[in-house]
């Protein structure tokens, strides 16, 4: 029976324990380049079996909030080189999440004050986060255009670039953000996706962006460095999906042939609820259509995990790793204080988003 201490190889990956550090918005990279507090910050946490950075935007037209970090010019990739060196230095291993967030974002975010884009016209009932004058605040996003057919060959090569980049930035691999109603999940789900063209409608359509980045990622960067986030249910960003068992069950079988290193799956509500009556979802059984279809990436499971019931999942072999998020803020040490048992400190929510070293860097380690 495995262990969450055991080591894990996931693909080109060599996990040290099976606690992985999930990706986790700080919005503390002004102008998109990742400071020097930020290579403290992941270096801290550099026990975990795998980090996980921060989602990243691939482009400007994919960012969608505030001072959070970029993969696509030469400053930002030379803040991301501190981080990796340091990370690699501490024994740690990091794969960049790489993003582009669609229709949540702001007019005032996007190149020339433009709208952002997305599959189609829908303005999402959802906040993102803007900084003026230094003071943060929450506000709607803004109405999205729908992008035109002819535009998307342009952002999967976004992606492929971003995904070199990664590499080039010293990232052990990337993580597809494919989950959270960002750009890949609204095409994915019917809430978002109005479309009536080849990116439309069917199944097959409404997941052929995410395979096409996918397919373009791996052929890039190789599937054994390449992972990919998904969250069936979640209604996170205002996303909803009409039939997701079938819709997800598609995805994975589609992805089993390209021998990714490692699926990473939010189970439930992001940061809220396992459970959702009115969204019920069989994480097995797609599991299982990923197995059936020749997949053997590593799976790993996100969102409310304690010790034990992370403990039972890999045990159960429901999962081979289990990704923390909010734990890892507060608890930069969170592997050894799983291993020994120790009390987990609590996150201050008042310095989660933008801001310095103060809720960032400051958390000790336990004693
Ligand atoms: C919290 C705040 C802003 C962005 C996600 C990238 O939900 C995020 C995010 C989370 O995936």
């Amino acid at each position: 029976m495995a262990s969450l201490f055991d080591p894990l190889q996931a693909g080109a990956l060599r996990l040290a324990n099976r606690i992985v550090m999930a990706p986790l918005t700080r919005n503390r990279s002004p102008e998109a380049i990742p400071a020097d507090v930020t290579a403290t910050y992941y270096t801290q946490r550099a026990s975990a079996g795998l980090i996980v950075s921060e989602a990243t935007a691939i482009s400007p037209q994919g960012q969608g909030y505030a001072d959070v970090p970029g993969l696509y010019g030469t400053e930002q990739l030379d803040g991301w080189k501190r981080v990796t060196k340091s990370v690699h230095e501490a024994g740690g291993q990091i794969v960049c999440q790489l993003w582009h967030v669609g229709r949540i974002s702001h007019n005032d975010l996007q190149p020339d004050g433009q709208p952002p884009v997305a599959p189609s016209a829908v303005t999402a009932q959802a906040k993102t986060y803007l900084i003026k004058d230094g003071a943060g605040s929450f506000a709607p996003t803004s109405a999205p255009r729908a992008l035109d057919a002819g535009e998307l060959p342009g952002i999967v090569q976004d992606y492929r670039h971003a995904a070199r980049n990664a590499i080039a930035a010293g990232f052990d691999g990337v993580e597809i953000h494919a989950a959270n109603g960002y750009l890949i999940d609204q095409f994915l789900k019917t809430g978002a996706n109005q479309r009536t063209d080849d990116y439309g409608g069917s199944i097959e359509n409404r997941a052929r962006l995410l395979l096409e980045v996918t397919r373009a990622v791996v052929e890039e960067i190789g599937g054994d460095r390449t992972g990919i986030r998904l969250s069936p249910v979640t209604p996170a960003n205002d996303i909803v999906d009409a039939d997701p068992q079938p819709l997800f069950d598609h995805v994975v079988r589609e992805l089993a042939p390209l021998g990714l290193a490692f699926v990473h799956v939010i189970e439930g509500a992001t940061g809220g609820p396992r459970e959702l009556d009115d969204r019920p979802f069989d994480y097995a059984a797609m599991k299982d259509a990923y197995r059936a279809a020749g997949g053997r990436a590593a799976w790993i499971a996100n969102n409310g995990y304690d010790k034990t019931l992370a403990e039972q999942a890999v045990a159960s072999g429901h999962a081979d790793a289990v990704a923390f998020g909010r734990p890892f803020i507060a608890n930069p040490d969170l592997v050894h204080r799983l291993r020994d048992n120790l009390p987990l400190a609590q996150i201050d929510k008042a310095t989660l988003y933008g801001g310095g070293a103060k809720g960032y860097t400051d958390y000790p380690k336990a004693a």
